[in-house]
C-alpha cells in the first residue's frame, strides 16, 4: 500500500499557534457544528482535541505499520480496569504543544485551563490496580513496546462521590454523555460471545470425543480504540475497549405477536454487560454479572489476538514468540480456559501442546494477599454460565494433580492447597490457582509482597514451581505524575538538569548534589509553595473552606479501607485537636490534614470511617480555638484529576497501612517524586522507598509484617482494650468519638466502630497508635528545621527515579514477555 498517499495532519499545516487555531476553528465549525461566538468550554475542548488528534493519528498509523513490518512481538495487557484520567493535557504535553494550544485559545479569548477542565475523567477503574494499568500503557508507548490494553468500555465509570451531611452518596458517572473524541468505534471489529447452554460429546478424529458447546445466549463485543500516546509521540499504541451489543436490537417475531416489551428486552439485557464498573476493590462480590463481564472481555480479546496472529501465521508453534498476555490480577483469569478451548476445540491442537502454548503466552500479576479478596467462583455457577470452560478447568486440574502425586506421594493437605477447586467453602474455583498454573511467570508488585506470596497464599504452589514467582515492583509514569501535574517543579528540574528525565526518570538522580545548594532548595520550596497556593485556591473555590498555604499539608488519598487505616490518621487529628484546644503543645506546627477517597458502596465500615472524618473536620474547622493551627478536610470525589492537584501540594504523605496488607501502593511513589516526605509503615513499596531515599529522609513507624503475623496467629499477645486503657491520649480520643463529641446530633453514631476497635481491632490501629504519634512528632521536629527538611524533600525527588513505570515495564518486557524492542538507533534515537 506504499503508493497510497497519506494525508499529513497538523504536522504539515504547521504546529504554531496560528496553525493550531485554524485547525481548531475548522473542527469547531465542521465537526462540532458550533459557531465560535456561541461555543462553550466543552465545544472548545472537543475542537482542540480533534485538532490534536490529527497528529496523534498520523503517529498511530505509523506505529501500527512499523509493528506489523518488523513482526514485533505484541504484548496484550488484560485488565478489567484502566484508570486513564484525562487525555488532552497529557497528549498536548507529550507533543510539546501546551504553550501553542494556550496561545491558540488565547487568540479566541478562551483560557486553556478551563478547556482542559471540561474533559471528563475516564474513570474506568477503582484505584491502584486500574491506575497501574494506565501507567503501564504509557510506559509501553514510551519504550516502543507493541503493547495493547484490552478492557471494557463501561458506560458508567467509577461513581461520582458527593457528601450529604457528611455521608457518602454515589452518583452515576456519565462520562460518555457528550461523546468521547478520543475513541474510534470499530463496528467491523466485532466478535460473538457465548454464554450458557450445554456441551455435547461428538465422535472426534482420534479416540477422544470432540466436545461441542451448544450455547444458550449470544452477545456481540464491539471494539472501541483509544490511542495511547508515547513521550514526544514517538509511538502511539492502542487501548481496545469492548462494548456489549445485542445480536439484534429487535425481536421481530415477538413484536409481531404484539409483545412489544419482549421485542427489545433481550437487547437491553445484552447491553447491560458493559454498562457499569463494579465499584468494589479488594472484596470481590459474588455476582454472576461480574463473572460474565470478565468472560465477555477475555473472549473478545483472545479471539482478536488469534485473528491477528493467524493473518500472518498458519501454525500455532510460534504463538508464544509473537504473543505475550499479561493478566492484571485474576479478573481475566478465565482467559486461560478460553485460549485452551479455542486451541483444542476450534483449532484441533492436542491438549498437551495447547497447554504448553498457553503457558508460554500468559503471565499473571497478583495484587493482594487478603484472603477475603481472593477471587473464587462457585463451580455450580461456572458450570451453568460456561459449561465447556468448567470441563476444561477440571481437565487442567486432574492432569496437574496426578502429576503432583506421581512425582512423590503428596500429603492430602498439599494436594487440596494446590487444587483449582476449593472444597472447603462449598465447591469453588480458585481463580488465582488457575492463573498461576496457566502462566510461565507469576509476579508480585513489591519485594515484600512477593516474599509474602511465596510464604502464604502460594506457599504450596511455590513448592511445585520454585522458579515461577518473581518480583516486579510497581512504578508510576513520570509524564503524568511529575511533568504534567507539577509544572513548577518540572520546569525547575528541566532548567537544572535538562529534559532527559521525562523519558528516562533515572536521570533525575542528577539533582542530588543540588540538595546541598541553598539557592536550589529555595527554588524547590517556591515550587511547592506555588502548588500549595493553587490547591488552596481550588479548595476555596469548590468547598468554600479556607486553608493556609504556610501550614504543613498532610495528605492521605486512597480508597477507604480498614487496612489502609484512615482511622489511625483521624485519631491523630482528634488528639491534635484536643491538645490544642486544651492549650497543650502551643508550639505545634500548623497543619492541614487533607483526605480523599471513595468507599465501596456496600462497605459499611469504610462508609462510617468516611463519615467520621467529615464529622471531625466539621468540628475542628468550626472551633475558633484551633483556627490557624489545625484544619481538616475530606475533598469529595477523589479521582485522577484531583490527585494531580493534591500530590504536588503535599508536604507529608500518609502511607500507614497495617504491615503486610498493602501489596505495593503507588501513591506513595507519586508523593515522594513530588518532594513530599513519607510517614509510613514498613509495608509494600514503602520498604523500597526507604532503601532508595535513605532512612533519614522518610519517617517509618509501627509493627513489621512478621510482628503483625505473630499477633494474628496468636503467638504474640495483643489486647486492644488494654492498649487503649494504657494510653491516656488514645483513651481520650476514643472516648470523645464514642461519646458523640463529633456527632452531637446522634451521639451513638460511632459506637459500632469504636466497639470493633476496642474488642477486635483486626488492623491493629491501637497497637500502632503510640508509635504513629511519636513519628508525627519526629515529622514536626524536622519541619521546624527548615533547611534540613527541604534537603530531605529534594532528596526524595532526586532518589525516586527507580520508581518509574518505565523501569517496571522494562523488567516485565525482559523477564516475562521477552518483548523488549532491540534498540534501533536509525529509527528511534533519530527522532
Ligand atoms: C474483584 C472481583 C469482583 C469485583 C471486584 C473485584 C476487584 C476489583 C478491583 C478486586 C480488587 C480490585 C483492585 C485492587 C487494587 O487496586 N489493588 C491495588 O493494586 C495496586 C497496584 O498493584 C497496589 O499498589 C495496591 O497495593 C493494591 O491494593
Amino acid at each position: 500500500m506504499d503508493h497510497i498517499h497519506m494525508p499529513a495532519g497538523l504536522e504539515r499545516r504547521g504546529a504554531d499557534a496560528d496553525g493550531m487555531r485554524q485547525s481548531m476553528l475548522h473542527w469547531l465549525v465542521y465537526a462540532v457544528g458550533k459557531d465560535p461566538h456561541s461555543a462553550t468550554r466543552r465545544d472548545w475542548y472537543q475542537a482542540l482535541t480533534l485538532a490534536l488528534r490529527e497528529r496523534v493519528v498520523d503517529r498511530w498509523m505509523e506505529t501500527t505499520r512499523n509493528v506489523h513490518q518488523r513482526g514485533q512481538k505484541r504484548v496484550y495487557y488484560l485488565s478489567m480496569e484502566f484508570l486513564i484520567g484525562r487525555l488532552l493535557e497529557s497528549a498536548l504535553g507529550k507533543f510539546g504543544l501546551l504553550d501553542t494550544a494556550r496561545q491558540a485559545l488565547a487568540d479566541v479569548g478562551v483560557p486553556l485551563d478551563e478547556v482542559l477542565d471540561a474533559e471528563p475523567d475516564a474513570a474506568l477503574g477503582n484505584g491502584g490496580l486500574g491506575r497501574l494499568a494506565a501507567c503501564f500503557l504509557d510506559s509501553m508507548a514510551n519504550l516502543g513496546i507493541a503493547g495493547y490494553g484490552y478492557g471494557i468500555r463501561y458506560q458508567y465509570g467509577m461513581f461520582r462521590q458527593a457528601f450529604e451531611d457528611g455521608r457518602q452518596v454515589e452518583l452515576p458517572e456519565e462520562w460518555l454523555n457528550f461523546g468521547n473524541p478520543w475513541e474510534f468505534e470499530r463496528p467491523e471489529v466485532a466478535y460473538p460471545i457465548d454464554f450458557y447452554g450445554r456441551v455435547e460429546a461428538r465422535p472426534g478424529s482420534g479416540s477422544d470425543p470432540r466436545q461441542v458447546w451448544r450455547s444458550g445466549q449470544r452477545i456481540v463485543a464491539v471494539a472501541y480504540d483509544v490511542p495511547v500516546v508515547g513521550w514526544q509521540g514517538q509511538s502511539v499504541n492502542t487501548l481496545r475497549l469492548w462494548s456489549a451489543k445485542p445480536i439484534a436490537e429487535f425481536n421481530l417475531e415477538a413484536f409481531n405477536r404484539g409483545d412489544h416489551m419482549s421485542a427489545v428486552a433481550e437487547a437491553v439485557s445484552s447491553k447491560s454487560l458493559s454498562r457499569v464498573l463494579y465499584p468494589a476493590d479488594t472484596t470481590p462480590i459474588g455476582q454472576e454479572l461480574r463473572f460474565r463481564q470478565e468472560y465477555f472481555f477475555c473472549a473478545a480479546s483472545v479471539q482478536d489476538m488469534l485473528r491477528r496472529y493467524l493473518k500472518t501465521n498458519d501454525a500455532f508453534d510460534g504463538l508464544p514468540d509473537s504473543v505475550a498476555i499479561q493478566l492484571n490480577d485474576t479478573h481475566p483469569a478465565i482467559a486461560v480456559a478460553e485460549l485452551m478451548r479455542l486451541l483444542v476445540d476450534r483449532h484441533d491442537q492436542p491438549w498437551e501442546r495447547a497447554w504448553e502454548l498457553c503457558r508460554g503466552c500468559f503471565g499473571y500479576t497478583n495484587h493482594t494477599l487478603l484472603p477475603e479478596a481472593l477471587e473464587t467462583w462457585p463451580v455450580e455457577m461456572i458450570e451453568r454460565v460456561l459449561p465447556r470452560h468448567m470441563q476444561i478447568i477440571y481437565e487442567i486440574n486432574s492432569r496437574f494433580l496426578s502429576g503432583v502425586s506421581q512425582k512423590k506421594p503428596a500429603k492430602i493437605d498439599h494436594l487440596s492447597a494446590v487444587s483449582l477447586i476449593d472444597e472447603q467453602h462449598g465447591r469453588r474455583v480458585r481463580m488465582a490457582n488457575l492463573a498461576f498454573l496457566g502462566s510461565h511467570k507469576v509476579n508480585g508488585v513489591s519485594a515484600l509482597h512477593t516474599d509474602l506470596m511465596r510464604q502464604t497464599v502460594f506457599r504450596d504452589l511455590h513448592q511445585e514451581f520454585p522458579d515461577r514467582i518473581t518480583n516486579k515492583t510497581n512504578g508510576i509514569t513520570p509524564r503524568r505524575w511529575l511533568h504534567q501535574c507539577n509544572r513548577p517543579l518540572a520546569d525547575l528540574v528541566t532548567r537544572t538538569i535538562g529534559e532527559g528525565w521525562v523519558g528516562d526518570l533515572e536521570q533525575i538522580a542528577a539533582l542530588e548534589p543540588y540538595a546541598d545548594d541553598a539557592g536550589f532548595r529555595d527554588a524547590f520550596a517556591q515550587a511547592k509553595r506555588q502548588n500549595k497556593e493553587k490547591l488552596a485556591a481550588y479548595i476555596r473555590r469548590t468547598t468554600a473552606v479556607s486553608i493556609d498555604p504556610s501550614a504543613m499539608f498532610d495528605i492521605q488519598i486512597k480508597r477507604i479501607h480498614e487496612y489502609k487505616r484512615q482511622l489511625l490518621n483521624i485519631l491523630h487529628a482528634v488528639v491534635l485537636y484536643g491538645e490544642m484546644r486544651d492549650g497543650i503543645g502551643d508550639d505545634r506546627v500548623p497543619r492541614v490534614k487533607l483526605f480523599g477517597g471513595k468507599a465501596a458502596s456496600a462497605y459499611v465500615a469504610a462508609k462510617q470511617i468516611l463519615h467520621l472524618a467529615n464529622d471531625v473536620s466539621r468540628t475542628i474547622n468550626a472551633d475558633p480555638a484551633v483556627r490557624d493551627r489545625l484544619k481538616m478536610l475530606f475533598l469529595p470525589n477523589y479521582n485522577v484529576s484531583l490527585a494531580e492537584r493534591m500530590i504536588p501540594a503535599a508536604d507529608l504523605s500518609e502511607q500507614i497501612s497495617t504491615a503486610g496488607m498493602e501489596a505495593s501502593g503507588t501513591g506513595n511513589m507519586k508523593f515522594a517524586l513530588n518532594g513530599a516526605l513519607t510517614i509510613g509503615t514498613l509495608d509494600g513499596a514503602n520498604v523500597e522507598i526507604r532503601e532508595h531515599v535513605g532512612a533519614d529522609n522518610i519517617v517509618i513507624f509501627g509493627l513489621t509484617a512478621p510482628e503483625v503475623a505473630a499477633i494474628h496467629d496468636g503467638s504474640r499477645p495483643f489486647d486492644p482494650a488494654a492498649t487503649i486503657a494504657a494510653d491516656p491520649r488514645l483513651d481520650a480520643a476514643v472516648r470523645m468519638i464514642a461519646d458523640g463529641a463529633f456527632s452531637p446530633e446522634e451521639p451513638d453514631r460511632y459506637r459500632p466502630l469504636i466497639d470493633d476497635l476496642t474488642h477486635r481491632d483486626r488492623f491493629l490501629v491501637t497497637a500502632d497508635f503510640a508509635a504513629y504519634c511519636a513519628a508525627q512528632e519526629t515529622v514536626e521536629n524536622r519541619y521546624r528545621q527548615w533547611s534540613a527538611w527541604l534537603r530531605s524533600t529534594v532528596l526524595n525527588t532526586a532518589r525516586t527515579g527507580w520508581f518509574s513505570s518505565d523501569r517496571t515495564v522494562r523488567d516485565y518486557a525482559e523477564e516475562i514477555w521477552d518483548a523488549m524492542p532491540s534498540a534501533e538507533p536509525s529509527t528511534r534515537a533519530a527522532e
